[in-house]
């Protein structure tokens, strides 16, 4: 990737899509082109047919999608399944149409069965049944994987795609109905803390394991990835341990200096009971996360308190 490229950081609002456009920047990539929803509807096939033929980018970051926590991907099924599978189709098909060549699109480890042996390797794709709360989601990134492995055999393109683990960082979703949990619980033990509140309720059962990555780090991973002129396939990123949420939420209460009590909501759903990546095909190319999960935690909490707490608290 030459620095002069011209980079579409699709979705360059959210979690993933901003931490791209950082490290980026950083890398000294300056031809990066973003369009925001009002600019140009992803939903929109022709909008983002004319907006690929006359951008015609070098490369493609496609961090496009709707994305939320456990509930919003349980409830709003349909909304899921239609607008990842539109939004995948429309800038595959662009981008190939108008003769990009590379890109990077952006899936999730919720793509791998429920059942799956851990730390799951990337062939385990489409080896078992898929968790139900979010099986819309999976579902649209799976078919998303499939378009680009498609393109790649039919016409010569090189679209790589890359499998995150949880995610979190600045510009996050820390609403508490559609968000992860990982913000979900530090708003509501920063307010606990705040309010001199005795209790904090975490959805589910405490008891399912996460692996969490600072978005800063996947961006560096999916920079590296294009760097290293990778031409195809499914990359694992993540940080290569796991928590429970309940050890999650006592990571956060310790940074946050919460004393209080955890109580837990057997009416939420706890979702899949373990999702761990096996980074090793990342790890051999010679990438590793940086941040710890507690510095990772820490900063981003910074960030929350700054940038977020008097809107939202
Ligand atoms: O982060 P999360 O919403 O998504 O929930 P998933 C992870 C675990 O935390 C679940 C529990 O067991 C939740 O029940 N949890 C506890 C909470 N308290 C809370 C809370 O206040 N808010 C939330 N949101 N959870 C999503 C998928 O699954 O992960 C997506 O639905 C995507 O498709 C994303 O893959 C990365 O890890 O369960």
């Amino acid at each position: 990737m030459t620095k002069a490229a011209k980079i579409f950081v699709a979705g360059h609002r959210g979690l993933v899509g901003s931490a791209l456009v950082r490290r980026l920047r950083d890398g000294g990539y300056d031809n990066i082109v973003t369009r925001t929803r009002a600019e140009l509807d992803l939903l929109n096939q022709s909008a983002v047919h004319s907006f690929m033929q006359a951008e015609r980018p070098d490369y493609i970051f496609m961090a496009a999608a709707r994305v939320g926590g456990i509930l919003a991907n349980n409830t709003r099924r349909a909304d899921f399944l239609y607008e990842n599978l539109v939004i995948a189709t429309h800038i595959v098909h662009a981008a190939y149409a108008a003769g990009n060549r590379r890109m990077l699109f952006l899936g999730s480890s919720c793509i791998y069965p429920r059942e799956c042996p851990q730390p799951m390797r990337e062939e385990y794709l489409l080896t078992g049944p898929l968790e139900h709360t979010n099986e819309p989601y999976a579902i649209a990134k799976i078919a998303g994987v499939k378009l680009c492995e498609a393109y790649n055999d039919q016409y010569g393109t090189q679209f790589v795609s890359a499998m995150p683990t949880n995610l979190y960082g600045p510009n996050d979703n820390f609403d508490l109905e559609s968000s992860h949990v990982l913000p979900a619980l530090m708003r509501k033990i920063d307010a606990a803390k705040t309010n001199g509140d005795r209790e904090v309720v975490i959805w589910g059962s405490g008891t399912p394991r996460r692996e969490f990555l600072h978005v800063d780090d996947l961006a560096d991973g999916c920079v590296f990835l294009m760097e290293s002129g990778c031409k195809k396939g499914i990359y694992n990123i993540g940080a290569g341990t796991d928590v429970t949420i309940r050890e999650l939420a006592e990571l956060i209460a310790d940074i946050v200096g919460y004393t209080g009590e955890f109580v837990y909501d057997a009416g939420k759903p706890d979702g899949t009971p373990r999702k761990l990546l096996d980074v090793s095909r990342m790890s051999d190319l010679g990438w590793r996360a940086k941040n710890s999960l507690r510095d990772g935690i820490a900063q981003t909490y910074a960030w929350y308190r700054r940038e977020l707490r008097d809107q939202t608290g």
